[in-house]
């Protein structure tokens, strides 16, 4: 299904946004840093589920969210598309949905802010969409991942078999079945519905078995045959099963594609917000990785992380206006 893909193709730039109640942390557990990726806590400090929900979800407030200067500031740094974390793998709808509690719409913030990005997306013609962590969900007693507050398999111990853990241990595959079947698939069904979005970009495969992947891709397709799905949602580096393919996240090294790809660099090292990752590539950098990402026939979906009362860090907004100011002075759009 080519025609799907055209938007994309031509779109080569774009927004990736790591934003959840993760964010509101910063890198920090209990007076304590953490490193590596920020939004990874839950599973870093082995936050139980009844914790994270009531430090974090519950006094989730952002304040100063305000999508109209988010899709303003992407767009005058030259990107045409967006792609934002709807539940990333702490499981947390970040949106009220209607399929379980695990969502902001128990937080402090009484509003709905990926329907304000779609809206302001729509209005500045921003090409918008959603990443959705399918296959690791560390709240749902049924998912793979949460190996500390129940005994799943796919953890960071790799207990029951770790990485491919369904080939060790295809007992416990009703399991991680009832998880796609009660939340995966009808959050995804859900997020079409109510905002339609462009894109789909699923993220971790090896974590359930290529044949629930499929069935995901199947669930979309039933209800949407234009929203464009990326490579990984059956497999890392492939994308027989989707619409293109994603080069690995180290993305300054990009090996030789054909066909569709895109790359997923992010600003400093985490893609959720840290306050002490201060490891910030400059401006030249990323216009560096934009002329050979063009020149390779890619794209690029550079990744930014908001703080959690809303404000895009000072330290990516330098970088959003610099790469702005050199696509006003020699872009061609
Ligand atoms: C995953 C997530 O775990 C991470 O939090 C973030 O969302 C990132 C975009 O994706 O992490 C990965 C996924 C793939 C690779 C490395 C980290 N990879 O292919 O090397």
């Amino acid at each position: 299904h080519d025609s799907r893909i055209e938007w994309w193709r031509e779109a080569r730039f774009g927004c990736f946004i790591h934003w959840g109640v993760y964010s509101a942390a910063g890198g920090e557990w209990k007076g304590k840093k953490v490193g590596g990726y920020a939004e990874h806590l839950m599973r870093k400090e082995k936050i139980r589920r009844g914790e994270y929900d009531s430090l974090l979800i519950r006094t989730f407030n952002p304040v100063d969210f305000n999508a109209d200067a988010w899709v303003k500031m992407i767009k005058a740094a030259g990107m045409r598309y967006l792609v934002i974390t709807a539940k990333h793998h702490d499981g947390v709808a970040m949106y009220p949905t209607a399929i379980g509690e695990y969502s902001i719409k128990n937080s402090a913030f009484h509003q709905d802010p990926m329907a304000e990005l779609a809206a302001a997306c729509k209005k500045y013609g921003i090409r918008f969409g959603f990443y959705y962590s399918h296959a690791f969900d560390w709240e749902h007693p049924d998912a793979p991942g949460n190996d500390w507050d129940y005994d799943n398999p796919g953890g960071d111990k790799d207990l029951h078999g770790g990485r491919n853990w369904f080939d060790v241990h295809p007992e416990l595959l009703p399991k991680a079945v009832k998880y796609v079947d009660e939340k995966a698939i009808p959050q995804i069904k859900e997020l079409i519905a109510k905002y339609h979005p462009d894109i789909l970009w699923f993220d971790t495969p090896h974590k359930l078995p290529l044949s629930e992947n499929i069935r995901i891709l199947e669930a979309i397709r039933s209800v949407d045959n234009n929203v464009v799905v990326n490579g990984r949602l059956a497999r890392s580096n492939d994308y027989s099963f989707g619409d293109y393919i994603n080069t690995s996240d180290r993305p300054a090294e990009f090996y030789p594609v054909t066909g569709d790809w895109e790359a997923i660099p992010t600003t400093n090292e985490s893609y959720g917000y840290s306050k002490f990752d201060d490891s910030h590539k400059p401006v030249s950098f990323f216009i560096r990785l934009l002329a050979k990402a063009a020149d390779r026939g890619g794209n690029l979906l550079m990744n930014i992380g908001p703080e959690g009362n809303g404000v895009i860090d000072p330290r990516d907004t330098v970088i959003l206006h610099g790469i702005g100011s050199w696509m006003q002075r020699y872009g061609n759009s």
